[in-house]
């Protein structure tokens, strides 16, 4: 794509959501990873301002929790419907602030518009259990009732769909939403915000003002999130620093944290693997989203007895991959977010080649054409362990492929890394599968059989183990980290038993 047709499909997106204006309202330089063309120069939000959304939010939870949550799951279905009428528009703008391929783009949307069609089914399953007491004529239940404020921190390479995981299911629960999001993706929040503020106009008078609310700018914003006592829950995506920083100063005020950090994620590939989708799952989860996405496959761990007929394909698979323009026909790995990530890709190259590794691809591509865009062959790289640059996630795509003999090796080296988010085996033995997901299996929050490490599906419960952060989000009872829980025990005798059959008769 020229850096006129990336300035053109711009400004008619941006036109489009209303943003041609406020595109040019400041000096925050917004750019295209596509060719680094300037997109926008917004204003930021000053802390004060960051202030008043969170009051504006904190005022509304206290109207929007009394809405019945049926009716606050008619809002997000409403919003769910704006996303399936803007679908196309909002996919490209996602590939032209991030990066991603069309269908990468379009497939991020249908995540947002998915995650509202399961909020709005559990508008009518907030329910909680009724429990035996163990006092006569006594009633024992739950209840969850919505938590408060929610602040949302997200990343740039999954620029709406993490909000929309977020936002989705608070909004039913009863809480509004304080967004910041990446500094490199504020145009996507911007659409977002012009779609939601589209499904409010339909919604009607019912719902307050204040029920979301978005923070452009600096580090400065996040932190007033994280410092700020009316914020119930902070959602936070991104490194593992950076989760480092969230977690103990949201602890210190005894507020939520849910931390979708780091993952350093491997594919297990058995003697009996069905090396045809082996390929192609660890092709996708590998160099897809040009290897930027958390749940990125990173490690390879191969069996000996396969090796060198998988390696063979994959570098084959690798030398043909269509690098390039992310909207044009045919791409499938577009470019790197920035310079910063190509510099980051190659000292991790350097520093693997250093360990005993060889590289195998890796180098710029269309410098000449694209020279402030970044723009990389995926690089495989052949280790002799699993060193400390393997280790390390380095959020481009670089697979480390290490080899091993007993099944139990593959399982430690699986586990052996800080992180926790993904994993996956190939192997069409039984034992070997239900190994894997066992106790004693991967530690991952997510552990697959015969697919990749990427692409989940919202239904399920996503994120994982140690140096992730522990957060679930999106499916499953991921809804719960919304709303608080209040154990109710009500006395429908003529008597006053205590528990635990203690007397204290005055
Ligand atoms: C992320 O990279 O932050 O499972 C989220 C996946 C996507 C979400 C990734 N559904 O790859």
């Amino acid at each position: 794509m020229t850096l006129t047709s990336v300035a053109t499909s711009s400004a008619r997106l941006l036109d489009q959501f209303g943003l041609s204006a406020i595109a040019q309202a400041g000096d925050w330089p917004v750019r295209s990873p596509i060719d680094g063309s300037l997109l926008a120069r917004l204003r930021t939000h000053t802390v004060d301002e960051a202030d008043a959304a969170i009051a504006r939010a904190q005022q509304a939870f206290a109207v929007w929790r009394n809405v019945p949550a049926p009716r606050r799951g008619e809002l997000v279905r409403l919003f769910g419907e704006v996303l399936r009428e803007e679908k196309a528009a909002l996919g490209e703008l996602v590939s032209l602030e991030a990066g991603k391929i069309r269908s990468e783009g379009l497939g991020e949307v249908q995540e947002m518009i998915d995650i509202c069609d399961f909020a709005v089914g559990l508008s009518r399953q907030l329910h909680g259990l009724t429990i035996a007491s163990e006092r006569p004529g006594h009633r024992m239940m739950e209840q969850w009732h919505p938590l408060g404020v929610v602040g949302v921190i997200s990343a740039f390479n999954f620029p709406v769909a993490v909000w929309a995981w977020n936002a989705a299911l608070a909004l039913v629960c009863g809480d509004p939403v304080v967004w910041k999001p990446s500094e490199k993706t504020p145009l996507t929040a911007l659409a977002c915000q012009a779609l939601f503020a589209r499904a409010l106009q339909r919604f009607g008078a019912d719902a307050p003002a204040g029920l979301s609310e978005l923070l452009i700018g600096g580090a400065s914003l996040g932190e007033r999130l994280v410092d700020d006592p009316r914020v119930a829950l902070v959602s936070a995506t991104g490194s593992t620093r950076m989760g480092r920083a969230v977690g103990p100063r949201v602890a210190q005020r005894f507020g939520r944290v849910l931390l979708e950090l780091g993952g350093n994620n491997a594919v297990i590939v058995a003697p009996t693997a069905d090396l045809d989708l082996a390929v192609r799952g660890i092709a996708f989860a590998a160099v897809g989203t040009c290897g930027q996405r958390c749940t990125s496959t990173r490690r390879l761990i191969v069996h000996e007895s396969v090796r060198e007929a998988l390696v063979a394909r994959l570098k084959q698979a690798y030398a043909g991959l269509p690098v390039g323009d992310p909207l044009a026909e045919g791409t499938l790995v577009g470019p790197l977010v920035d310079g910063a990530a190509f510099e980051a890709m190659q000292a991790a190259l350097r520093a693997a080649a250093a360990e005993g590794g060889t590289v195998t691809g890796g180098e710029r591509l269309l410098a000449d054409a694209h020279p402030d865009a970044f723009y990389v062959r995926p690089a495989l790289v052949e280790m002799p362990a699993q060193t400390a640059t393997v280790r390390h996630e380095t959020f481009a795509p670089i697979l480390y492929v290490l080899t091993y003999r007993d099944f139990d090796a593959a399982i430690a080296l699986q586990n052996d890394v800080p992180q926790g988010l993904s994993s996956a085996i190939f192997t069409n033995d039984l034992r070997e599968a239900e190994a894997f997901l066992a106790a004693s299996g991967s530690d991952c929050g997510i552990a697959n059989v015969n697919i990749g490490t990427s692409g989940a599906e919202i239904g399920g419960a996503f994120g994982g183990e140690k140096e992730t952060g522990g957060g679930r989000e999106s499916g499953s009872d991921a809804w719960k980290n919304y709303m608080r829980r209040a154990t109710n025990t009500v006395n429908h005798s003529r008597s006053l038993p205590l528990a635990q059959g203690v007397r204290f008769d005055i």
